[in-house]
């Protein structure tokens, strides 16, 4: 047990088991990251409801989203720090989880503050339907993100994150890694998306994805429907042609979203301390 407010303590302990030798490629990195971005990515500005404050993804209608498959295991590996600390909040855990992962697997660094409160309304919690849909194009992906207040180049920076991790039949239904080395924050994912040929491949399932390679291959790559839309589109390509040449611009650009994204639904006054919401007795001030 460390002291309340001790996060140093906590993101040590993050450190600590991103290695798991018997878990995906080696990290549990990736999966932390999706959970820290599905925790913040309900938010909806014109209701002001969803976002990572009340860490809504313990509960069956948040946590059951189909969306939300695998996520689970993000949740268990975390566990044990919060045995821990059991100070911290869900909701701080898991965001600060993403940004020490981030960290740890060569990104950069992402300014992140706590305070959030695991309180939730039952009328707070968000709908399903509110995280994107990879099948779709990119009319979708401006409806989700615009949502939640990002722009074109917000939306190609926050997609580099497919630079990490892979998709899981028995998840989403689409299958493998985006990049070779997918353990490694890095903006191979827009490289690739510019260099390699693409093409459309039906899994057993049904499901379309890309390939770059033989249906066989152990190597092959994969692009989601929604990735391919930020290279076909004509507003979205100058940002992913501005990343995949310019690494230290993604670095600093992905920092800034994806703090921003973790702040969805937060407002703060001038020391960091959240002025909507009632720490004390949990819940929002409406
Ligand atoms: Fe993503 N993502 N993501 N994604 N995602 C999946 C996996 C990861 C979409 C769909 C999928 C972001 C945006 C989008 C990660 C981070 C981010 C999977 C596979 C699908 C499908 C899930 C599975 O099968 O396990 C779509 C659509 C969008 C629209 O923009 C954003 C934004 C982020 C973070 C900033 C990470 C990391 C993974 C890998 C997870 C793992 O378990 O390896």
């Amino acid at each position: 047990m460390s002291q309340k407010g001790d996060f140093g303590a906590v993101r040590k302990d993050i450190a600590k088991l991103l290695h798991q030798p018997e878990y995906d490629d080696g990290s549990a990195g990736p999966v932390l990251v999706r959970l820290a971005w599905h925790s913040c990515g309900t938010y909806d500005s014109e209701t002001d409801t969803g976002g990572s404050n009340g860490a809504g993804m313990r509960y069956e209608q948040e946590g059951g989203d189909p969306a939300n498959a695998g996520l689970q295991h993000a949740r268990v590996f975390l566990e044990p720090v919060k045995e821990k600390h059991a100070w911290i909040t869900y909701s701080d855990l898991w965001t600060l989880a993403g940004v020490v992962a981030i960290k740890e697997m060569g990104g950069p660094d992402i300014p992140w503050q706590g305070g959030r409160t695991d309180y939730v309304g039952e009328t707070k919690l968000p709908p399903r339907g509110r995280l994107p849909d990879a099948a779709q194009g990119s009319d979708h992906l401006r409806f989700i993100f615009n949502r939640m207040g990002f722009s074109d180049q917000e939306i190609v920076a926050l997609s580099g994150a497919h630079s990490l991790g892979r998709c899981h039949a028995d998840r989403s239904g689409f299958d493998g890694p985006w990049v070779n080395n997918p353990t490694r924050f890095s903006n191979q994912y827009y490289i690739l998306l510019l260099s390699l040929q693409w093409r459309k491949k039906k899994l057993p399932s049904g499901i379309e994805q890309f390939t770059n390679y033989d249906e066989d291959s152990e190597t092959a790559l994969m692009m989601l429907p929604t990735d391919m839309a930020l290279r076909n589109d004509r507003a979205f390509l100058p940002f992913v042609e501005l990343y995949a040449r310019n690494k230290e611009r993604f670095f600093a650009d992905f920092s800034k979203v994806f703090e921003k994204l973790s702040e969805l639904g937060i407002v703060r006054d001038a020391d960091g301390n959240i002025t909507n919401v009632d720490v004390e007795f949990g819940g929002y001030i409406s």
